[in-house]
């Protein structure tokens, strides 16, 4: 059985180092990883607005659009791609948030190499900038971003940020519920409410509010979900076709993994998709002592030990799924 075990604080430079090299500098790009979820987004746009109030230059910088499930955290706006950054601005300190590896920059990973800093929650984080600070304990990045935001700005964190952190934290924890949550979570979490986040809003967007096409995707999920090892594992794979014939896309599947890790008994949950691309995204999760992370790192993927993924060529897609429920390690 692949384990997680207990991990600490990876850098080369301390919270104080980070401040110091941040005020040192002008103008700055913050990279979140490909596939933004509300963690890379909020640790972004919470560290652009400091550094922008610092009376700095920054933009952020996103390979792939916002989904549209969470564009209350970016005001509406969608595209936040380096080619939308004004002609004038020259960066001279690249940041990554979240970004466990140079390839999930995805439209921007030949720029892994520009990242002066990177600031990160994945155990699998592979140092690729000149700069790190990881600390797997995190729950969230937010974490962490918290603790450089708030010396920055001896904590006068305002409103907004304070939001962009507190959803960030929400959405990683699943709510707090996650076993990722721990007193630290919490503490910042209150911090950040009385800073002014208006948690009972931001909750009921990342957790309530869906939309009637993410619905569907939810439908086909509870229609279509099947298992392994005595109920252990639940598993559900869409295609392309299924999208297509359910009326959904796959940016509508964002929650359909957590529909499937819901099932009394079920201790790890397995979601397959079919990219645009032909690829498949394999997500996982584990609500027990199975380290996912570990599993996906077979294929070349990472995350965390209660949730991780990764990407295989179509034909290697259903022997991945066999290999994950066997590496999972219950008796059959
Ligand atoms: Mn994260």
């Amino acid at each position: 059985m692949t384990k997680s075990n207990e991990v600490s604080t990876v850098n080369n430079i301390t919270v104080y180092g980070i401040c110091k090299n941040i005020m040192r500098h002008d103008n700055f790009l913050v990279f979140t990883h490909e596939n933004p979820d509300a963690d890379t987004i909020g640790s972004c746009f919470a560290l652009v607005n400091t550094l922008r109030s610092l009376g700095k230059k920054a933009y952020p910088a996103c390979g792939d659009r916002i989904p549209a499930s969470l564009v209350f955290m970016t005001d509406g706006e969608r595209d936040f791609h380096i080619e939308n950054v004004p002609a004038d601005f020259v960066p001279e300190y690249y940041i990554s948030v979240d970004v466990a590896s140079a390839a999930q920059l995805g439209n921007y990973k030949q720029m892994a190499n520009k990242i002066n800093l990177s600031l990160d929650h994945h155990a699998t984080h592979d140092k690729f900038a000149e700069y790190y600070f990881i600390d797997p304990r995190a729950a969230a990045c937010a974490e962490i971003i918290y603790h450089v935001i708030n010396r920055l700005l001896i904590g006068e964190i305002p409103e907004k940020t304070a939001s962009l952190l507190y959803a960030a934290l929400a959405a990683d924890t699943g709510g707090f519920r996650y076993a990722n949550t721990t007193p630290v979570t919490h503490k910042i979490a209150a911090k950040l409410i009385e800073r002014g986040a208006n948690h009972a809003e931001i909750c009921r967007n990342l957790f309530e509010c869906k939309t009637k096409t993410a619905l569907a995707a939810e439908a086909f999920a509870m229609a279509n979900v099947s298992y392994f090892c005595d109920g252990k594992i639940s598993y559900v794979k869409i295609t392309k076709d299924d999208k297509l014939a359910g009326g959904f896309e796959d940016e509508d599947t964002y929650d359909v993994i957590n529909v499937i890790r819901r099932v009394d008994g079920v201790k790890v949950a397995i979601l397959v998709r079919e990219k645009e691309d032909g690829s498949y995204k394999i997500s996982t999760r584990s609500a027990c002592e199975i380290d996912v992370s570990k599993i996906c790192a077979i294929f070349g993927g990472g995350g965390h030990a209660g949730a991780a993924g990764c990407s295989v060529k179509p034909e290697e897609a259903d022997a991945a799924v066999k290999r994950i429920v066997k590496e999972c390690g219950f008796d059959d």
